[in-house]
Formats: C-alpha cells, structure tokens, sequence
C-alpha cells in the first residue's frame, strides 16, 4: 500500500522499467543538448513546461517544440538533428507509435513519455515510458512528467498546479464529482485537495466551461483555468486566432502558452479566471485570445441549436447528424449539446465540417455501448482510404465514445462521407 506520493514515485520506479532509464540517463545528459517535442494541446503544453523545468534544474539544456501534428515524423527529427545535433531526442503525449522506434539511427537516445494506447509492438530501441502498457491507465502527460521530476525532488507547488490543469483538460480527472482515478490519487490527496481548494470548491455564479457537461449550473476554477489554457494553446485542433486580429498575426497559440506558464508566479486565491489572466506577464495578449474563444463557442453553440437534426430513432437509440462549415470547436460544443439533447436516453451525435482546401472533418460522440465510435470511425477511414494511392490524407479512429475522422485536401467528397458513415452505423446497429 503506498501512503504517500514519495512511496508512489519510488514504486513507479521500481516496476517500470522505461522510467528507470530515463531516471538513469537524465543526468548524463547535465551540459548537454537535448530537443523535446510534446502535444501541441493542453496536456502536451503543461508536460512541456514542467519536462523543461526540470531540465533547467538539471542544467541540461533543451529545446522544446509543439508541432501542430499529433505523430511526429521522420523529417521533423531530421530537420532538428541538423540544426541542434542532439543527443536525445524526447517525445511527449504523442503517442506511442512503432515509427518512433527507427529514430535511433538518427539520435543517440530516443524517449518516449506518453499515456494513449500502443500502436504497434516494436519498441526494442527506444525508451518508452507509458504505464497504459499493457493495461490501459486513465492518465495524462503531465502526471508523467511530474512522476519524473518529482524522483529528483524538483517540484515545487506550482509545478502541482500546472499537472493538475494538464490532467483536467485531458478529462483524466473531474473532481466537482469526486472521479479520481486510482492512479493519481495519492498525488490527488496530498498535492491538490488541501494545497489547491480553491481551485476546486463549488461555484454556481460563474460561465458554464466546456467541462461542465453534466450539470452546467455548477463549475469550479480549475474547469475555468483549465478552459482558458485549451483557448489559448488552440486545444490541440488548432483553434487560432491568428487572422482574427493584427495583433494576433504572428502569435504561435501552443508556444505562446508555454511562455507564458513556464516562470513560475504567485497564486494567490483568485475568484474569476478574469482575475486569473490578470495575474499573467502575457494579460493582454492572453485576454484577446480568451475573448475570441469564448465569442466562437458561443456562436457554434447557437449553430448546434440550427443545425442538429434527428435522423434516425431506433431500438431506444437517437441519432443526430450536425453539419456545418468551418465551425470552430465542433467537438467539444457537440459533445456538450449531445448531452442535453440525449435527454437520458442512449445517443449518438455525428458532426459534419466542411473546412478550407475541400478537407471534411467529422467527429463523432455517443453515451451508448450499442455503437463503438472508434470502430466506425477507423471503418470510415479505412473504406475511403482503399480507394486512394496516398493514404496519409484520411485518419480515423478513437474511443467507443469520442473518435474523429479527418479527410484533407478532397481527398474524399462530402456524399461518399455520408454515404459510408450510413453504411457503417446501421451495420453497427443491426448487428446489435
Ligand atoms: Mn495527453
């Protein structure tokens, strides 16, 4: 039984082996040149920050990026070992992905810290910590990356808070209703629920966030912060705001983000995320951004309540279909209308987007075990892709509740998307 999170560390190390080399390599690296590449959302971001104050800490010196892909790929690493010449190579919260494995003949060390399920099984080069191998753990990166530096007794209270916003946005915690996952409940009880109450009391007068799903009558600050971090970083789905306004030109949201959380600054117990953004040396940009957000999904909210219709009714369960062009923050406003419009019954909400340069991007979201999302999406995906030569221009797949399918560059029209999404969702319903 572990009893305090030291105890937790230290059996993570025991046991695994991954985060036993990396333990053993950081401080060889003491001096040296190191590149870093994380998720360019939320999670990727605040693994980010804390991996690279660590690194500091350490006196290795590191060269971080957030680029706007979820796999890394071999000519990102080329391009980086010529400029940097590296002698490791991190990749955080990008998946754990088999390619990954052949960037050893390009530098010395490869590591990988990541929480998502394996793809692919050869891992024999690299290190790879991810404690979702093999059993799948309900986690974040940030937590990771706070077990590992927390082994060097290098995190401070604000280092707590930036993991506890990574793991929020990645839905790997909801304290408002008390769902911590065993895996970060030691962390939980000792570095938040006392330390950070603020963050997590109860509040009923404040802007339902894209968290408060299930009872938007109540939120919490840590859902406010954690909102405002998926705003300014572009969530991962690349929400910018760049061509909103001049003084958004240049801005890279993810970089942007990181800047601005990496110096650690005094928390005080603030009451609105008003008073939060005032507290940051980047205010006014962060403002201007967190205003676009929020004016977006206010505007996709009314879209939803226009353009979401019931197809289809059968044994119990409702299927919606929304459709939509160039609509920002699709999923998560579906995911939230999904909710309301179930009205407690089992459904599936199927959303459209026709984005620029003919790309169609539909996300999926569903409350019923009756329909794998994830299974129709990769179908998906894989139907329209038998029809092409180059197959890196549709991806589809995800969870039995949430997945994603994006076709760039017309790669596939519009009525063959319906068409086989039909196909495959009454497959799916008569087999049932
Ligand atoms: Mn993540």
């Amino acid at each position: 039984m572990n009893k305090t999170y030291k105890d937790f560390i230290n059996k993570q190390l025991e046991t695994n082996t991954g985060l036993q080399q990396i333990y053993n390599l950081l401080p060889k690296l003491k001096g040296k040149k190191i590149v870093t590449f994380c998720h360019d959302d939320p999670d990727g971001v605040t693994s980010g920050i804390i991996f690279k104050r660590l690194t500091d800490k350490l006196e290795i010196n590191n060269h971080l990026f957030f680029p706007y892909t979820f796999q890394l790929s071999r000519e990102e690493v080329e391009n980086i070992k010529d400029i940097y010449t590296p002698k490791a190579l991190f990749i955080i919260d990008k998946g754990t992905i088999e390619t990954y494995n052949s960037f050893i003949d390009l530098i010395e060390h490869v590591v990988v810290i990541d929480h998502h399920p394996k793809i692919g099984n050869q891992f024999d080069k690299i290190i790879v910590y991810n404690p979702a191998i093999p059993k799948y753990v309900r986690t974040s990166g940030s937590f990771l990356v706070h077990i590992l530096a927390s082994l060097f007794d290098a995190t401070t209270p604000y280092d707590d808070f930036i993991c506890l916003v990574g793991m929020k946005c990645d839905w790997a915690v909801d304290p408002l209703y008390d769902d911590i996952p065993e895996f970060s409940q030691i962390f939980f009880n000792e570095r938040v629920r006392e330390q950070y109450n603020w963050l997590l009391q109860k509040r009923i007068n404040l802007r339902p966030t894209m968290f408060d799903i299930k009872n938007p009558n109540q939120t919490c600050l840590l859902n406010q912060i954690s909102e405002l971090f998926f705003g300014v970083t572009g969530g991962g789905f690349q929400y910018f705001y760049n061509s909103y306004d001049e003084r958004l030109k240049y801005i890279d949201q993810p970089k942007l983000c990181f800047e601005t959380f990496i110096q650690e600054f005094p928390l005080p117990k603030i009451n609105t995320v008003d008073e939060f953004i005032d507290l940051l040396n980047n205010k006014e940009v962060v403002h201007i951004i967190y205003k676009y957000f929020l004016n977006d999904w206010d505007k996709t909210e009314n879209l939803f309540d226009t353009n979401t219709m019931l197809v289809k009714y059968y044994k119990g369960i409702k299927i919606f279909f929304f459709f939509g062009k160039d609509v920002k923050l699709m999923p998560m406003v579906g995911s939230k209308k999904l909710y309301q419009l179930s009205d407690n019954s089992e459904s599936v909400i199927i959303m459209f987007n026709s984005e620029p340069n003919n790309s169609i991007h539909v996300s999926l979201r569903g409350n019923t075990n009756k329909i794998h999302l994830g299974h129709l999406a990769s179908s998906l995906a894989e139907q329209l892709n038998s029809q092409l030569n180059d197959k890196t221009k549709i991806s589809g797949g995800g969870h039995p509740f949430a997945a994603e399918c994006k076709i760039k560059d017309a790669a596939a029209d519009l009525m063959s998307v319906l068409k086989y999404t039909i196909h495959f969702l009454e497959q799916q319903l008569n087999t049932e």
